[in-house]
């Protein structure tokens, strides 16, 4: 069909055939580079979220507290934007460590605490899931989502319980120098009695974090059983304190996290050397860190909840919820 001359209606259909692939290339081109310049994708990426304006006068809770003093957030139900914040930190592409600890039994909890932490945990999100555990073998294989992995870190059983629980710290502060600084941006480090029922997403990140323990967060002063002896380097006196922090959920920055668990490591040491161990073990020394260095954000008691403690109003959802342990399975 083509002929010779020149330039016939065909040429002109392959030449406009070329422009538009050429085109198609360079805006390919373009979007891929955007990626790698946040100042330029930033507004790409938000403007296509459609959500309402911020009302000043219309504050999203009343019936609770959700800035403290020093102007850390207290994140609860319904004050705040998932997609918004999902934007923020994709464009980021923030990778978040999830720390658990199974020593001994407590490598049974580890298979339901994955499997609702794939439905519920940073969904979207590049996580590594870190498993701290003497019984390696014990762990079963997973099928993760995409940009999720396991490492499974072999750490050696301490003899009694409370040197399970508390030599944590010390384990966490080695491997986030060692490893956990190269691999994410971001800690979280919980308790794994424990099942995820609810999204717990990007709104949990900030420099230092931790969350309200659901027993005391309607409390007063007095009630928290902070450690209250003097000679111990966890004490708190009975004037002092903020909220009661829960032990089984802090977070941050892995640099953080590092002062963090070096702080109450180096604590709970000075603590031995004098013969005393503090009322609440690796909390209390949480506590008192907390209260020297404020956190840059904390987490309503519907991010670590327990429902010994019921169902309260003001707790609209249970994201993170503690699994009913049958003692005599799991404790020794
Ligand atoms: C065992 C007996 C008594 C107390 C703790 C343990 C224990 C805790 C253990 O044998 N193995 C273990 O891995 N842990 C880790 O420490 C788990 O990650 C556990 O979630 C965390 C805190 O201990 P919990 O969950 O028993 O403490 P509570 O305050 O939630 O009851
Ligand atoms: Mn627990």
């Amino acid at each position: 069909m083509c002929s010779q001359k020149w330039p016939s209606v065909c040429s002109i259909k392959w030449i406009l055939l070329f422009c538009l692939c050429f085109g198609l290339l360079l805006s390919w081109f373009a979007i891929k580079g955007n990626r790698c310049h946040p100042n330029i994708a930033m507004p790409y990426t938000l403007h296509r979220i459609l959500y309402d304006k911020p009302d000043i006068f219309k504050p999203r809770r009343i019936d609770v507290l959700s800035i403290t003093p020093w102007l850390a957030p207290i994140v609860w139900n319904g004050t705040f934007n998932r997609d918004i914040l999902n934007a923020q930190f994709h464009q980021r592409e923030v990778r978040i460590g999830l720390t658990v600890f199974a020593i001994k039994k407590y490598v049974i909890f580890i298979k339901k605490f994955i499997e609702s932490a794939e439905k519920f945990f940073m969904v979207g999100h590049k996580v590594n899931y870190y498993v701290f555990t003497d019984r390696v073998n014990e762990i079963s294989n997973f099928t993760l989502a995409e940009g999720r992995h396991m490492v499974i870190l072999e750490v050696p059983a301490y003899e009694r319980w409370q040197d399970v629980t508390m030599r944590r710290m010390e384990m966490i502060r080695d491997f986030s120098i060692k490893q956990f600084v190269n691999d994410v941006d971001y800690l979280a480090c919980v308790d794994v009695d424990m099942e995820f029922l609810d999204d717990v997403g990007v709104e949990i990140l900030s420099k230092v974090f931790g969350a309200l323990h659901p027993g005391f967060f309607s409390h007063t002063r007095r009630e928290f059983t902070y450690e209250r002896r003097p000679q111990s380097k966890a004490y708190i006196p009975f004037e002092a304190g903020d909220f009661y922090y829960a032990g089984g959920y802090f977070g941050g920055v892995v640099e953080e996290v590092v002062k963090l668990t070096n702080y109450c490591h180096h604590a709970m040491l000075a603590d031995k050397q004098q013969n005393i161990e503090a009322l609440w073990h690796d909390e209390s020394y949480l506590n008192k860190y907390f209260l020297l260095y404020k956190p840059t954000k904390i987490l309503s008691p519907e991010y670590i909840w327990n429902n010994y403690y019921g169902s309260p109003a003001s707790i609209q959802t249970k994201r993170f919820l503690g699994v009913n342990k049958k003692y005599e399975e799991v404790r020794f």
